[in-house]
């Protein structure tokens, strides 16, 4: 008998969540289990747009009357607790994007177009998100420069021998995910961060798969840009954020023109607005940061820590029962201490998308395909995963489930 160890109560949570109480097919209860994807969104976060849209819908930095004051007020503040959660030194340095993919080509196309030249290196890794491969390939067959990956071990792991072999004096920028979203891998970022600055070399993180499920302090890893998404960590899409160090952000020239990113435009040429609002032109999306703020409010309340240990409980339980199912196979680290909530399977007589489709009847709801790392699968030389995520609300019942409608994958292969 299993005793299940878990500091949050699920049950309690889950009733903040109302997508969850519903039936997928009559008689089938969901299990959610595609939060990499995207994570599902408390009341309270839905309420706080609603709110808006009801009570004070108007455009921000604009009008002087109150309704424009209200929300500008509230948008900002989504700002403020999105400072408080990555230790940002300043709400300056805090950019509203629309996801973690603009906030990585945000960076390629302002500091890489300006820094980099002929004959410099841009590291990057095999197990990247494409949004932190293609930006730079991009902006190579621009500049010709040249992207270089740091290679993974076979169970999941950067290889840091092979990274400090690659860093040198050409290096200007070594970009690198916190957390795998295929294998779940949590990389040694504060140790990368340390080698690249001792070479001269700036680190951009991308923290899309981290920043729900643990504390980050971007001044105690010592960032010099980090990336995240509003609607992976209970917030609604739309939304990203870009952190990045003052002296860059002063220093870089803006991505998109237009309004709001200017202090005075002349037709012979215009001055830029201060930070953050230097990077964000346009109309932004008032509504979601506002719910954004309110994600990080429920965040905070429940704990970002036992959330933490809530899901390396659940993960340590999934990759136990995994184990027991033959011809499953889980990408990326056997200890359940050193990867986030994930379980990229691959299944020896079935393909993952036939895999994804029996679990749906079964109401599990899991992703199947290569998850937007086509190089990491390459690497594995596998063309798919199945790949679970867990979040806050997931069960220990949730994963029996899963278990059990992979058993019928199998039956429904051996026939
Ligand atoms: N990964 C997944 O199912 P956006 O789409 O811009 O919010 O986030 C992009 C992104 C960048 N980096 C990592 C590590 C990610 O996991 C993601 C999004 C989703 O794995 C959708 S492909």
């Amino acid at each position: 008998m299993h005793t299940f160890d878990t500091p949050l109560d699920v049950e309690a949570i889950r009733e903040d969540f109302p997508i969850l109480h519903q039936e997928i097919y009559p008689g089938v209860p969901l299990v959610y289990l595609d939060n990499a994807a995207t994570s599902q969104k408390p009341t309270s976060v839905i309420e706080a747009m609603d709110d808006y849209y009801r009570r004070y819908n108007a455009n921000v930095h604009r009008g002087v009357y109150k309704m424009s004051e209200d929300a500008t007020e509230a948008y900002e503040n989504g700002r403020k607790k999105i400072a408080t959660l990555i230790n940002a030194a300043s709400t300056r340095e805090v950019i509203f994007t629309r996801g973690t993919t603009e906030s990585l080509n945000l960076v390629a196309n302002t500091w890489g177009r300006v820094n980099l030249k002929p004959g410099d290196v841009v590291i990057s890794t095999e197990m990247e998100h494409h949004s932190n491969i293609v930006p730079w390939q991009i902006l190579a067959q621009q500049i010709g420069f040249e992207v270089l990956y740091i290679p993974i071990t076979e169970d999941g792991m950067l290889d840091m021998e092979a990274f400090r072999g690659l860093l040198d004096d050409r290096v200007r920028l070594v970009t690198v995910a916190h957390v795998s979203n295929v294998m779940g891998t949590i990389n040694p970022v504060k140790e990368i961060i340390e080698a690249a600055h001792n070479m001269g070399a700036l680190v951009a993180i991308d923290g899309a798969q981290s920043v729900p499920h643990m504390l980050v302090d971007v001044q105690a890893l010592d960032c010099d840009f980090f990336a995240f998404s509003s609607h992976k960590m209970l917030g609604p899409t739309g939304v990203g954020i870009l952190y990045g160090k003052r002296t860059h952000l002063e220093a870089m020239p803006p991505f998109l023109g237009g309004g709001d990113m200017i202090k005075r435009v002349e037709l012979t040429g215009s001055q830029w607005n201060d930070l953050p609002w230097k990077f964000e032109a346009g109309t932004p999306a008032i509504a979601e940061a506002i719910g954004l703020g309110y994600a990080v409010d429920y965040l905070n309340q429940i704990g970002i820590e036992k959330i933490h240990q809530h899901e390396q409980a659940l993960t340590a339980y999934a990759l136990e029962r995994l184990s027991e199912v033959p011809g499953v196979r889980v990408l990326g680290p056997a200890d359940p201490a050193l990867k986030g909530g994930v379980a990229a399977m691959v299944l020896e007589d079935a393909h993952a998308h036939d895999v994804a489709a029996i679990l749906d009847r079964a109401g599990v709801a899991v992703r199947a395909g290569h998850h937007c790392a086509m190089p990491l699968h390459q690497h594995y030389h596998i063309a798919a995963t199945a790949r679970a995520s867990f979040y806050l609300y997931n069960t220990f019942d949730e994963i029996d489930h899963m278990i059990e409608a992979l058993y019928t994958v199998k039956e429904t292969f051996a026939r």
